[in-house]
């Protein structure tokens, strides 16, 4: 896919009526860098909400695949042939099971970005200790990129020096207390937002407001 950093803003959205997702990525997929769904989206929805919303933004299934290769890539097959243009897995399964995911992603010309440090304090359990190891991890496995917090700048800049020139996508922006402009200067290429724009009085609004910090 490479999704072309412009606004440098993917909106995660995370509702679960079809109508109101389809209505929010009519207005919005022009002025983001791609739509980001979710579990809440497509069970409620069905995968097939994935070719609807392609119509007007690039697409990421944020399905954090995290299973032996084998389910991996089955799991893989489905969400491209689905029409994703890019899938989010974790790396704590190991390499093979990374590299799964990049294999499957490479015959649809899709990315594949790998979960390092989330953005919530439960990362500090198990996450935090081994972020930079699952930076290496993704990038020895080919994966295009990476996701980074941009709940913690001081970290998200130590995994960028860490990550070299993959790309890193950033959620943890608005509701979860992290600042948009600050991920950005911290090194990431791109913005994840959610509750902050479709929980706006005026999502698309909203939108522009964030795309407008990032530009400057
Ligand atoms: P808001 O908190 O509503 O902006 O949504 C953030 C989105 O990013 C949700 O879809 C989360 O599932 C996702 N996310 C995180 O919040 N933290 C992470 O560490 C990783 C992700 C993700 O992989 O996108």
């Amino acid at each position: 896919m490479a999704i072309t950093p412009k606004s440098r803003l993917i909106l995660a959205l995370d509702v679960t009526d079809r109508k109101e997702a389809l209505d929010i990525a009519a207005k919005l997929g022009p002025a983001v860098d791609a739509v980001k769904v979710n579990y809440p989206l497509v069970l409620s929805c069905g995968l097939g909400i994935i070719g609807e919303i392609k119509k007007y933004a690039s697409v990421i299934a944020d399905f954090k695949v995290a299973d032996i290769p084998n389910t991996n890539r089955l799991i893989c097959e489905e969400t491209f042939k689905a029409g994703a243009d890019a899938i989010i897995c974790q790396g704590f399964a190991g390499r093979d099971s990374v590299e799964a995911c990049v294999e499957v992603s490479k015959k649809y010309g899709g990315d594949v970005f790998v979960v390092t440090e989330m953005s919530h304090p439960g990362a500090l359990d198990f996450l935090q200790p081994h972020a930079l190891e699952l930076v290496d991890l993704a990038r020895s496995a080919g994966a295009t990129g990476i996701i980074a917090p941009a709940t913690r700048p001081e970290r998200l800049a130590l995994i960028r020096q860490r990550a070299g020139t993959m790309k890193i996508l950033s959620p943890g922006v608005g509701a979860q207390g992290g600042d948009a402009a600050s991920a950005i200067k911290a090194g990431a290429d791109f913005v994840i937002v959610g509750r902050s724009i479709y929980n706006a009085k005026d999502p698309y609004r909203a939108a522009i407001d964030f795309s407008e910090q990032l530009r400057r």
